[in-house]
């Protein structure tokens, strides 16, 4: 492979930690939203925001995800009728009572009015297998990881443009693939449901784990 040179702007000391700092001001004002108004997403944001989630480290840069994006109401509401077909099924059965304990705070439950709601949904699919730009086609490596990652900078890059998300899990959401068309190959990783908060969003008043409970230094 050709080599290219590299480097990253150089910041002192007190820069590097300011912008460190403000970072994570800025980042701790997101937070996961359950309740969007309807009004659209300005063009460009997605798109740049799916052109942030693809900068991500991945395994041999293989890039192993697809992010099918949905505005369109009758899609939506497919989702919507699958999802909670899903979701009641978690609720009424498939859920442990312990499980059911720890989301109790939250005030979850089967009925998902903002898959419909919310202006766009991106159904993020992890690819097991891709070809590679010589044609050839084969497994990927650390698909979850690398998708993972890949989420992280799209809800990332989302927020920093003021786009609320909400990361949804119907449990198992096979259905994706069939009403997005997408191959076998592709598993459905996660449902991000993004738009702006409604006007009487609320949240639950939850804390995040100090520094000295998240980590250790050696
Ligand atoms: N997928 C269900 C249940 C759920 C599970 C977890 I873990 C959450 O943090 C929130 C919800 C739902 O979306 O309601």
């Amino acid at each position: 492979m050709n080599q290219i040179p590299f480097s990253l702007p150089e910041y002192g000391p007190e820069e590097a930690r300011a912008r460190a700092e403000e970072f994570h001001r800025h980042l701790a004002t997101r937070r996961t939203v359950r309740s969007f108004r309807s009004d659209p997403i300005p063009d460009g944001v997605i798109e740049a925001a799916l052109l942030a989630a693809g900068t991500a480290p991945n395994g041999a840069n293989l890039q192993p995800w697809h992010f099918a994006v949905i505005r369109n109401p009758a899609i939506k509401r497919r989702i919507r009728e699958a999802a909670e077909q899903e979701e009641r099924a978690f609720y009424q059965d498939r859920a442990t009572d312990s499980w059911l304990e720890d989301l109790a705070p939250l005030g979850t439950d089967a009925s998902k009015p903002f898959l419909e709601t919310a202006p766009a949904l991106i159904a993020i699919f992890l690819k097991n297998r891709t070809t590679r730009p010589d044609g050839r086609d084969g497994i990927t490596y650390y698909p979850k990881e690398s998708v993972g990652i890949a989420t992280g900078m799209l809800i990332t890059a989302l927020h920093h443009a003021g786009i609320a998300t909400l990361t949804h899990t119907p449990s198992p959401m096979g259905f994706l693939n069939e009403i997005l068309d997408r191959p076998s190959t592709e598993r459905p990783f996660l449902l991000l449901v993004a738009g702006y908060p409604s006007i009487d969003c609320q949240v639950p008043e939850i804390r995040k784990l100090p520094l000295d409970r998240i980590a250790t230094f050696h």
